[in-house]
């Protein structure tokens, strides 16, 4: 039985046999508190506005107090692009020390998304991340790094164990469900909500979880106080990474975005450069009301 699956106490020999069977893996204890504070102060100068311009962010004044301030928004994405210690999050000894064993030993980076997600923000509704991310050799891996507990009262990640393993990407569609962000949401799946198993984790966790592992999280019905996670997207550096559209004709089989960060290893396609293309942004929070389907199914994850 899922519910069963004790997700806390895997011994580090285990972590590549926990994550290839169960498609997530937690690590206690990867950022000390010192680590954690640095991330809540670069928190609160990005949505300040002070690390630099990010799409949707409005200059802070003065006399608004810090948390007036970074309740506004639900998640900052790319924040890595404006703030050295998130970058450095991407190279961080524990997170590394997993990702090759997860991975191999040649990995990249394609994306950083910092959730607030205060009292009373809306989840993630179902998806598997490789919908968004598509990599050739299945190897997207996300990194959630916990910034705060996170419970099912403030909207911890669900998970649905295993649910990577027969490598399906199932379809996305637009949602009118107000618990949810104005991504779209997974369907046509084999599980139900029941199957899934919600992750809390205390402060300093990582969460790791593959690409095709189906997850959300749901609304954080806290009283007051927030559910920051800084999350971070990883794969083998072997694997082109196919995020754009082809241009006119462009091959398809080379296709790859170089919007990248390499974390550790070798990049076999260093000769093609990199390129800086993805802005930091805000995330809409669907709290207004999201916008057209259309619109919802492209909004990045
Ligand atoms: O943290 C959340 O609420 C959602 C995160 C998520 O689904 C993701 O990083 O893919």
């Amino acid at each position: 039985m899922t519910s069963a699956l004790d997700i806390r106490n895997i011994e580090e020999t285990e972590y590549s046999k926990f994550f290839k069977e169960n498609g997530f893996l937690v690590v206690p204890d990867a950022f000390s508190p010192e680590e954690v504070a640095t991330l809540h102060a670069e928190t609160v100068r990005l949505c300040r506005g002070e690390a630099g311009d990010i799409d949707g962010v409005i200059p802070a004044s003065p006399d608004e107090t810090d948390d007036e301030v970074i309740r506004r928004y639900l998640c900052i994405h790319f924040p890595h692009k404006l703030s050295r210690p998130m970058y450095d999050t991407l190279k961080h000894p524990k997170t590394v020390e997993v990702l090759q064993q997860v991975i191999g030993p040649n990995v990249k980076a394609m994306q950083s998304m910092l959730f607030i997600k205060a009292s009373g923000k809306p989840g993630q509704a179902w998806h598997q991340d490789e919908y968004f991310i598509p990599t050739r050799d299945r190897s997207l891996t996300g990194a959630w790094i916990a910034l705060d507990d996170a419970t099912t009262e403030n909207g911890c990640l669900w998970v649905i164990p295993g649910s990577h393993k027969r490598g399906i990407i199932y379809p996305q569609q637009a949602h009118n469900d107000r618990r949810f962000d104005c991504t779209g949401e997974a369907y046509r799946f084999p599980y139900k909500d029941e199957d899934a198993i919600p992750v809390e984790v205390k402060t300093g966790s990582v969460v790791f979880f593959n690409g095709y592992l189906l997850h959300r999280s749901l609304p954080n019905r806290a009283t007051g106080g927030y559910r920051r996670a800084l999350v971070n997207h990883f794969m083998s550096a072997e694997s082109f990474l196919p995020w754009q559209a082809p241009k006119r004709g462009e091959n398809m089989g080379t296709l790859d975005f170089r919007d990248i960060e390499l974390v550790c290893g070798e990049d076999p396609y260093s000769y093609l450069g990199v390129e800086d293309i993805n802005p930091p942004h805000v995330r809409p929070s669907g709290e207004g009301g999201c916008a057209t389907p259309a619109a919802m199914m492209s909004t990045m994850m």
